[in-house]
């Protein structure tokens, strides 16, 4: 390809972000009297009950838009990133748009994480996933959803898309997902936290049963190719080899300079900062309960379980994933 040729498909990038980020931005203005609404009826509003919806613990929140989720039409170089709550989402989506598109976003501001990659299954009344997935500009689209596998629409698997799982220590993800339950006012309350322990053990958090959501996804992984399948505890282990991982699985082969700079990018420290911003206008989350970011390690459920709570947990993690072989490693 010509030097002049590469030139002018930067620009024409470019322009295209801008352009998303303009049309984001005025989207926005738009909506930003139905958001000030929305967050005042959300202050005075219950935190949302919980029901099952195809056999799966859920909120109204995931299931509102579920005609358009359902038939939503996937493109064939969409890629998927699909997670437990809290197995890092946030992590890989900007990894896996800083492998894109991290040049790019270097040279104009960019919208935030949750906006790069929309959040599928996400249906509120002045803004649906669907629908920001649909205005993306950026090709391929990166897509988030937390859907077990039986449940991610089937255009996904005929257009034979990319997609990356994302798993997490059973533990650690009880512990972020609880103080995310506190300080997100569109998540069920979480109640105490010996409750919160058998809620997760029966399936009763939202996106339902982490053993089967693990599993599924797993048992999917060996039928279908195109599922990576990640550690939360490998990417803190060893970040370097996980993104290496990744750019195979991706097709993607940046150099050691552009490798260093999506490792620093993401880095926890940097994520911390950089989406302050994002966090400040976020009116679901109150982080002055818990923050979004909240420490990104590996074995803080040391600092949340008794001993008996532990012992009792292992007894029954044990009987729940006696015929699988995913293994977790709950401490680096
Ligand atoms: S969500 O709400 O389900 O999308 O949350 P999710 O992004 O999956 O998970 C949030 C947890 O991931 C941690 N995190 C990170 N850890 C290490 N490095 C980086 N860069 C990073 N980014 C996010 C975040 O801190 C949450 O974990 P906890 O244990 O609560 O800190």
């Amino acid at each position: 390809m010509s030097s002049e040729h590469e030139h002018m498909q930067r620009t024409l990038k470019v322009c295209l972000l801008s352009a998303e980020w303009n049309t984001m931005n005025r989207s926005r203005i738009f909506v930003s009297d139905r958001k000030r609404e929305q967050k005042e009826q959300r202050d005075m509003a219950q935190k949302p009950r919980t029901f099952k919806f195809e056999g799966v613990t859920m909120t109204h929140y995931f299931t509102d838009n579920w005609e358009k989720v359902k038939n939503f039409k996937a493109k064939p170089d969409d890629v998927v990133i699909a997670t437990y709550p809290k197995a890092g989402t946030t992590w890989m989506s900007e990894i896996v748009d800083q492998l894109f598109f991290g040049e790019i976003r270097r040279e104009s501001s960019s919208p935030s994480i949750f906006d790069r990659v929309p959040f599928l299954e996400f249906c509120e009344d002045f803004q649906t996933g669907t629908d920001q997935i649909e205005s993306l500009l950026t090709s391929p689209r990166l897509i988030k959803t937390h859907l077990p596998v039986q449940l991610v629409p089937q255009s996904f698997w005929e257009q034979n898309c990319r997609m990356i799982y994302v798993a997490r220590n059973p533990k650690d993800i009880m512990v972020s997902y609880y103080h995310f339950d506190r300080m997100n006012k569109i998540q069920p309350d979480p109640g105490a936290w010996e409750e919160y322990i058998d809620k997760f053990n029966t399936g009763q958090l939202v996106f339902g049963s982490w053993y089967d959501h693990v599993q599924g996804w797993w048992e999917k992984s060996r039928s279908y190719s195109r599922i990576c399948y990640v550690f939360f505890e490998d990417m803190r282990e060893d970040p370097a080899r996980e993104i290496s991982r990744l750019c195979s699985f991706l097709g993607l082969s940046p150099n050691e300079t552009q490798k260093k700079e999506v490792l620093r990018k993401t880095g926890f420290e940097e994520m911390k900062k950089s989406m302050a911003d994002a966090l400040s206008n976020n009116d679901e989350f109150d982080e002055s309960v818990s923050p979004f970011m909240r420490k990104g390690i590996v074995g803080d459920w040391k600092n949340h379980f008794t001993v008996a709570q532990n012992e009792a947990f292992n007894e029954e993690y044990r009987k729940k994933m006696k015929e699988s072989d995913l293994k977790f490693k709950m401490e680096i």
